[in-house]
């Protein structure tokens, strides 16, 4: 079982799409571990997407995604990480298959809608950042044999 950080952007908030990703990552399998509404602060913003400090989008990555509130959950699964980036699609819209959330929602990039963790050490750094130890669920759900074989 991996867990991953979900984050429901703020373009997607405002668009009132909050229901339907959720729906989406639900009806893929992944058991929500944790779940909260959010406004995020510039600083946590910085701290999140310090891997791109410096890049032209950089500033406007921040703004965007500290404009107005997000979803942040904790996804977990089989392989959770790359099922969740599956779901949500290419970083890029236009290169996002339809079908995937970004493939049928989005446009431009700096307007991406979600938010996936891309590696087991980033899920793990991101879920520390966003998320207290109490706030995460250890439970089963009756359907889980159902979704997973293990
Ligand atoms: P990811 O979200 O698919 O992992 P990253 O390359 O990690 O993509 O970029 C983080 C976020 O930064 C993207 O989701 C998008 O919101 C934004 N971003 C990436 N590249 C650009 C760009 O060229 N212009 C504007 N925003 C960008
Ligand atoms: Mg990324």
């Amino acid at each position: 079982m991996e867990r991953t950080l979900i984050i429901i952007k703020p373009d997607a908030v405002q668009r009132a799409l909050i229901g339907e990703i959720v729906r989406r990552f639900e009806l893929r399998g992944l058991r929500i571990a944790g779940m909260k509404f959010m406004q995020i602060s510039r600083e946590l913003a910085a701290e999140h997407y310090k891997e791109h400090k410096g890049k032209p989008f950089y500033e406007g990555l921040l703004d965007y995604i500290t404009a107005a509130p997000v979803v942040v959950m904790a996804l977990e699964g089989t392989d959770a990480i790359e099922i969740a980036r599956s779901t949500i699609g290419a970083t890029k819209p236009i290169d996002s298959s339809p079908g995937s959330i970004r493939g049928d929602f989005g446009v431009e990039v700096g307007r991406n809608l979600v938010h996936g963790s891309d590696k087991p050490a980033s899920a793990e750094r991101e879920l520390n950042l966003f998320f207290s130890p109490d706030e995460l669920i250890d439970w089963s759900r009756d359907l889980d044999r159902w979704v997973f074989e293990g």
